[in-house]
């Protein structure tokens, strides 16, 4: 499935503003600085779509992106911002908390992984997270432009043990060079017919 008509829907803080309307949702989630906002505009095609920025942990708000009235694809806070207060931190987790447990139509999460770094204590806790509330997940690379192919199947492998997951598993992508839509494409539209 192709997807082709993003349109921003809204921002959202707390659970009253969510959206809960019968469409599938699609969460995109993992640190500050990962690229979350990143992905969407490559898979929106449209550098414009979803805020990013060099300066680590401006998303603090869930984003609702409606894709061919057929989902929302949904841009979450970034975690573990090492500059943010103590009071930011709170708020940001328990914004994360309540769209988590307050989204029934959530079909998939995509937890995005730096490539080039083992994934952080707060990546564990997030992927330990969705374990247990049973949310099916999808572990999206980052960045992989940065890292020589050699380096990047290193990575890979090292990440794939860190974790425990299965390296076939994951989807490698890179927002600058485009890498990636395809499988990402198949892997939402998978989640959503499911
Ligand atoms: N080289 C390269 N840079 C990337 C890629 N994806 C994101 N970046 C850069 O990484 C920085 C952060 O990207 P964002 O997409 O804003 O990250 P985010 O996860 O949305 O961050 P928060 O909203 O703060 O949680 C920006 O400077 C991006 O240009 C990529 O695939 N390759
Ligand atoms: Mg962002």
């Amino acid at each position: 499935m192709r997807l082709i008509n993003f349109k921003f829907i809204k921002s959202a803080a707390k659970p009253n503003e969510f959206i809960y309307d019968e469409l599938p949702q699609i969460a995109v989630v993992g640190r500050s600085n990962v690229g979350k906002s990143s992905l969407i505009n490559m898979l929106a095609n449209n550098k414009k779509m979803a805020k990013t920025s060099s300066t680590p942990g401006r998303t603090r708000l869930v984003n609702y992106f409606e894709i061919d009235k057929k989902l929302y694809l949904v841009d979450l806070p970034g975690y573990g911002f090492a500059l943010a207060s103590k009071e930011i931190k709170k708020k940001w987790d328990k914004v994360l908390d309540d769209y988590f447990n307050n989204t029934h139509n959530l079909k998939l999460v995509l937890m995005l992984i730096d490539s080039r770094h083992l994934p952080s204590e707060l990546d564990i806790m997030m992927l330990n997270y969705l374990i247990e509330l049973n949310i099916p997940y999808q572990i999206v690379l980052t960045k992989i432009d940065k890292l020589s192919k050699s380096q990047l199947n290193k990575n890979i492998e090292q990440i794939s043990n860190y974790i425990r997951h299965n390296k076939n598993m994951f989807v490698a992508t890179s927002a600058d060079k485009k890498i990636g839509v395809d499988k990402l494409e198949e892997v939402i539209s998978n989640a959503i017919n499911n």
